[in-house]
């Protein structure tokens, strides 16, 4: 491999640094790889990245060398401050590399992508961000030049600390098969911004008018909302429009809404035919293929009269990409729609999406071997009404995501950290819903998120939460082992510093926090011990056991079955 990467590592070699700690994530593969892959550095595989850098800080301190510390974009980098400031402070070395996203997708509403440039500020000696267009060779001089800040052999009048090298990637799978990322050819150019608190149509743009007024293939789609919707008003706008309701797992909407449409991600981007417009209300969805597929109705249209994407957010433009939006309340927008436009009495595409969900709906429920997916399904199914629902990062949301409507008619309150995405404080997040809650609580999370975390069993042990903890224990991160990057990295390789099993038996953790625990492989015990913890109203500890490679096989086959039956 020869890149700007390998030329980083080659040239931080080359000044002396030897020891580096990497901290698991997607985005910072080619970094990591690159360190790893030149066979001479000291490599430290770290999943807590602020355990990472106090223990670079500690390598750096004896060894009055720099430590090289890597990690993920998004709250990852945060997790490194506090080590960066006794860094700074104690003028102690550090070369902090941390990924970041492309920079146009800042404010788009993307995962896990947050302002990284600068984050650190006065606590580091120098900054450096390096975009995706860098130039070569100035990024290497400059990146050299600003290594007089961890230099052994320090000039008078230079003091010593750590320094941050912040880099825009683009996914690894993307830049290794297309070479550019895809968002690049994002058109945000035609952005509006109707600035104006009660809705008017005089702000619109003509197209959207025009689009508002004939549309035969809308789509109303609620995305993550804290708080709940007035559902009626939804509907009434759903009937005179007959536009299909896609509702998001964290809309409050998804789970009791027997006229929703949930299982979307399943065939969003298999559409036979395009929707015309698009009504968001809400945060941007958790389903990656729902956000994907509208960017590309938003790019790939005739013209602006043949397609409109809005947003109603009161918000304004607040971490989102949406072409118009509508800084107005929802009910106010609805209110006009439904008084001023003629509505749509075309069903066809309704229809068609119905079916597609009811087709989805009755393979999903068909599948019931033991994976983590029946497991989210199993936790879903537990839920009395008004429950909440705590869903943690990586594949706990995605799962939870690929689930429909239940059979039974309860309100579900669910949350997830989906901001920055981050598999940091979702314990401790979790908890702080359950202690200002009356009703049950429940935690679906994986077992990196929850060591990630463990701190956080003192708060439950010291106010006695009420929290059950179902823990999808596949021994290290799953998500990796579901995307490319497993197919193109030498085994042992990505075991180490991308899976990172940590062997941890959570059981022992569980007797030194006195909390309550099970072990279980089936639905059968799972659903009974979720049964018999709603009883017991302190923490407990759920420990289903998970074998990532029987996972993904039942993943991959219930995907050909759902191929095949949008086919
Ligand atoms: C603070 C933070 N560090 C790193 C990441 C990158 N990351 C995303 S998912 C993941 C693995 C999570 O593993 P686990 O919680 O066991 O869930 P699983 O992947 O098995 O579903 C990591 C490290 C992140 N999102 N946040």
């Amino acid at each position: 491999m020869n890149n700007i990467y390998s030329d980083i590592a080659k040239l931080l070699y080359k000044r002396g640094i030897y020891n580096v700690c990497i901290s698991p994530g997607l985005r910072n593969t080619e970094l990591s790889l690159s360190f790893i892959q030149h066979g001479k550095f000291n490599c430290h595989s770290i999943v807590d990245e602020r355990s990472a850098a106090y223990f670079a800080l500690g390598m750096a301190l004896k060894t009055n060398t720099p430590t090289i510390l890597i990690c993920t974009s998004g709250t990852a980098v945060a997790n490194y401050f506090p080590a960066i400031i006794e860094a700074s402070q104690s003028r102690i070395p550090l070369v902090v590399i941390t990924a970041d996203r492309p920079a146009n997708l800042l404010n788009s509403g993307e995962n896990q992508t947050i302002e990284q440039r600068n984050i650190y500020g006065n606590f580091v000696r120098k900054n450096i961000d390096i975009p995706l267009d860098n130039e070569y060779d100035y990024t290497l001089s400059e990146i050299d030049e600003s290594l007089k800040f961890v230099a052994k052999k320090n000039d008078i009048g230079i003091t010593p600390g750590p320094i941050h090298i912040n880099m825009h990637l683009d996914d690894f799978k993307t830049s290794q098969s297309l070479g550019k990322s895809k968002y690049l050819s994002k058109n945000l150019k035609s952005k509006k911004i109707i600035l104006n608190d009660t809705f008017n149509w005089q702000m619109l743009p003509f197209e959207d008018i025009f689009n508002l007024y004939t549309c035969k293939r809308p789509l109303i789609i609620i995305g993550r909302l804290n708080h709940k919707l007035n559902k009626r008003v939804i509907t009434q706008l759903s009937n005179h429009l007959r536009a299909p309701v896609l509702v998001d797992s964290l809309s409050q909407m998804r789970f009791n809404n027997k006229s929703s449409i949930a299982l979307y991600d399943h065939y969003i981007n298999n559409l036979n035919v395009k929707p015309d417009l698009v009504i968001r209300i809400g945060q941007k969805p958790v389903s990656k293929n729902l956000c994907n597929q509208i960017h590309y109705w938003e790019n790939n249209n005739i013209n602006r009269m043949s397609f409109s994407s809005l947003l109603i957010d009161k918000a304004n433009r607040f971490n989102d990409d949406c072409p118009t939006v509508i800084p107005c309340k929802y009910e106010d927008f609805i209110d006009v729609i439904i008084n001023s436009t003629p509505g749509n009495n075309n069903t066809d595409f309704y229809d068609y999406i119905l079916n597609l969900d009811n087709k989805m709906s009755s393979i999903i429920n068909n599948e019931d071997r033991w994976s983590e997916l029946t497991i989210a399904k199993a936790c879903l199914s537990s839920m009395d009404d008004n429950q909440n629902l705590f869903i943690g990062n990586s594949m706990p949301i995605r799962y939870i995501d690929m689930l429909g409507k239940l059979n039974k008619d309860i309100h579900i309150n669910t949350y997830s950290n989906r901001g920055a995405s981050g598999i940091d404080g979702i314990i401790s997040t979790a908890l702080g819903v359950a202690q200002t809650s009356k009703g049950k609580n429940l935690l679906l999370i994986g077992d990196l998120s929850f060591l990630h975390d463990q701190n956080s069993l003192l708060i439950a042990k010291q106010y006695n939460i009420d929290l059950t903890i179902v823990i999808i224990n596949n021994n290290g991160g799953g998500i990796f082992s579901l995307l490319p990057v497993s197919k193109s990295l030498n085994r042992n390789i990505f075991n180490e510093y991308w899976t990172t099993p940590q062997n941890i038996d959570l059981k022992k953790i569980s007797t030194a926090y006195d909390v309550k625990y099970s072990k279980v492989d089936t639905i059968g015990k799972l659903e009974t011990t979720l049964k018999k913890y709603k009883t017991i109203p302190s923490l407990k500890i759920i420990d289903a056991q998970i074998d990532m490679k029987i996972n993904k096989k039942i993943l991959s086959e219930l995907k050909k079955r759902i191929k095949k039956g949008t086919a």
